[in-house]
């Protein structure tokens, strides 16, 4: 593909919605949400309760026997096998990681041999942390991805991480698969507002040809996945991103999550599509 900046609109999306759940993230306590999947056991019980309610792709970050986010390889590796056993699911393992993870854990989360990664285009205020993403670690992580057959999704929280998405391609080339598909992340502390208006410009900025889905962080969520929606987007939603449901009242899974979010995309008639749907729009194998 080529990676100039087009005038030509992102491509349409298909009659069909790509929900990507995100159940637990490294940023909350179980402590104080305690519905957050944890073990494996939970986050197998989560993986299948959210492909029951239409979602195609699981985006996982791992926490240790303490609750605490960690990059264990072994552990990776043990839940990229039990997801892929227990569900059809894309598994799209987190290189992001916690904000506090050394770069060179980060590049060996593709050692564990997922289906997918997650690749962030640059680095961006964090709440009160930064989330460091500088060029050289980009670059690393994509050659590798290239190189080890690991399909890239790439999150953007910035209009400033689009431009650097096309840098990225210009040098380096289409990912493996082929296709280029995008996440933006949006109302974060410091990233992106989580608005429509934002998410009209990002999406007018990406590469011709690439498909996008886009979460609205906390009370961004609805919005954003209304805007998605109306714009041909895809959707992501889960835990990591909101933890609130509606005013005043906790999420309770992230089933629920994706039942909401599968019930809009019926509504704009463009129902869930399954993971083999997914696979075939991104370039990914089925490795079952
Ligand atoms: N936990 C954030 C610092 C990703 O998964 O690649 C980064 C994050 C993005 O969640
Ligand atoms: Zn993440």
């Amino acid at each position: 593909m080529t990676a100039e900046r087009s005038s030509r609109p992102a491509a349409k999306a298909g009659p069909a919605t790509m929900i990507t759940v995100a159940p637990t993230g490294a940023e909350l306590e179980k402590s104080a949400v305690p519905p957050l999947p944890v073990t494996l056991e939970e986050l197998v019980t989560t993986a299948k309760e959210c492909r029951e309610a239409g979602a195609a792709i699981i985006h996982v970050h791992i926490r240790g026997s303490s609750a605490q986010p960690t990059l264990d390889l072994s552990r990776l590796k043990d839940t990229v096998h039990a997801l892929r056993e227990s569900t059809d699911l894309i598994v799209q393992l987190s290189t992001g990681g916690a904000v506090t993870d050394p770069f060179e854990r980060r590049l060996a989360v593709l050692d564990a041999a997922p289906d997918g990664c997650s690749l962030t285009c640059g680095t961006v205020n964090f709440g009160d942390e930064v989330f460091m993403n500088p060029w050289p670690f980009m670059c690393e992580l994509y050659v590798r991805t290239q190189e080890r057959g690991v399909v890239p999704e790439f999150e953007l929280f910035d209009l400033g991480h689009v431009a650097a998405l096309h840098r990225l391609l210009d040098k380096y080339g289409p990912p493996f698969g082929g296709h280029v598909h995008c996440d933006l992340v949006m109302g974060v502390p410091g990233g992106m507002p989580g608005d429509a208006a934002t998410l009209v410009q990002a999406v007018a900025a990406l590469p011709a040809g690439a498909t996008w889905s886009a979460t609205g962080v906390g009370r961004t969520s609805l919005p954003v996945m209304f805007a998605a929606l109306a714009a041909g987007g895809q959707l992501r939603v889960g835990m990591e991103d909101t933890i609130t449901f509606s005013r005043g009242r906790p999420v309770r899974s992230n089933a629920e999550l994706v039942e909401r979010a599968a019930t809009l995309a019926d509504l704009a008639q463009r129902p869930a599509m399954t993971p083999d749907q997914a696979r075939a729009m991104l370039g990914i194998p089925d490795r079952h």
